[in-house]
């Protein structure tokens, strides 16, 4: 057996999934999406927060355009029945599952690798990353939930520009762009992901769900409805860990805010 399309490791309370193809820069085919999917619930399941990480020269350079042409050829058969499109099922998985993910990211995050960056909460670059969109130059189109998540986030115009021009976003355009939150210098993205996780993961559990759950759910209600939601989020019986939490504070025992500055 080769190696591992996937790494896993579980950190504490972080998992750490890398993707693992670095001398097909990570180019996404139908087994590593296999494993990614068995690396995201085996995390589920053991993990209260989530890294995602390319290993190599790059995150990941999108979908395998070898494996696009072996299904356009006919040399792949098409599945006899329609089924809901794997790589959506996995990205979703990771978007709107129990626990939150941060993507460390660097080179090139293009095409379905840029999709699946999109799919994680918060994301961190170094600064030799570069984001695109090489679709329209390969003659197909996104796939990987960029028409929602990609769009919502950076907005109708820039997502045209990318997809018509092939422009490529620098770490800067990134940060403007809300494609990341964070940019690190080259090579540190991994440690900052890891020290953001770690803080993610020191949140109630509960918590952590509503904000990845709730969050992109109440975005496409409409206001009134939205407002329903967040009632009813926010006044469901909390658990005994937000007890405890409140009775922290009101006793003078919890942290700072202030330590949690950038
Ligand atoms: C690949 C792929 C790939 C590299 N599928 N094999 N994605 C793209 O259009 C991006 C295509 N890739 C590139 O533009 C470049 O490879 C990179 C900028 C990412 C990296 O460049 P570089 O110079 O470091 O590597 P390289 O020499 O171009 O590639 C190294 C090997 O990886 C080479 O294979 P080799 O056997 O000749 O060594 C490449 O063929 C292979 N490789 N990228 C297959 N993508 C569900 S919809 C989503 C639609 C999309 O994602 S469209 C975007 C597709």
């Amino acid at each position: 057996m080769g190696e591992p399309l996937i790494t896993y490791e579980l950190d504490g309370a972080i998992a750490l999934i890398g993707l693992n193809r670095p001398d097909k820069r990570n180019a996404i085919n139908d087994s590593l999406i296999d494993e990614l999917r068995v690396a995201v619930l085996r995390a589920h399941d053991e993990a209260d927060v989530a890294v995602l990480f390319g290993h190599g020269s790059n995150f990941c350079a999108g979908l395998d355009l070898a494996e696009a042409l072996a299904r356009a050829t006919g040399q792949i058969k098409p599945p006899r029945k329609r089924r809901r499109h794997n790589w959506h099922e996995v990205f979703d998985l990771i978007a709107r599952g129990p626990i939150p993910f941060v993507a460390a990211l660097h080179g090139a995050v293009v095409g379905g690798g840029l999709e699946l960056a999109m799919a994680a909460h918060v994301r961190v670059c170094d600064d030799s990353a570069l984001f695109g969109l090489p679709e329209g130059q390969r003659g197909i189109f996104v796939g990987g939930g960029g028409t929602v998540r990609i769009q919502r986030v950076v907005g109708t115009t820039v997502m045209m520009d990318m997809m018509l021009t092939g422009r490529l976003l620098s770490p800067a355009e990134g940060l403007q762009e809300h494609v990341v939150r964070y940019v690190t210098p080259a090579g540190q993205a991994l440690a900052k992901a890891r020290e953001l996780a770690l803080r993610i993961g020191k949140n109630s559990v509960d918590t952590n769900w509503m904000i990845i759950n709730v969050l992109p759910r109440v975005q496409d209600l409409s206001h009134d409805d939205g407002l329903f939601v967040e009632q009813l989020n926010s006044a469901r019986a909390r658990p005994p860990e937000a007890e405890a939490r409140l009775r922290e504070f009101v006793d003078g025992k919890a942290k700072k805010l202030q330590d949690n500055q950038a």
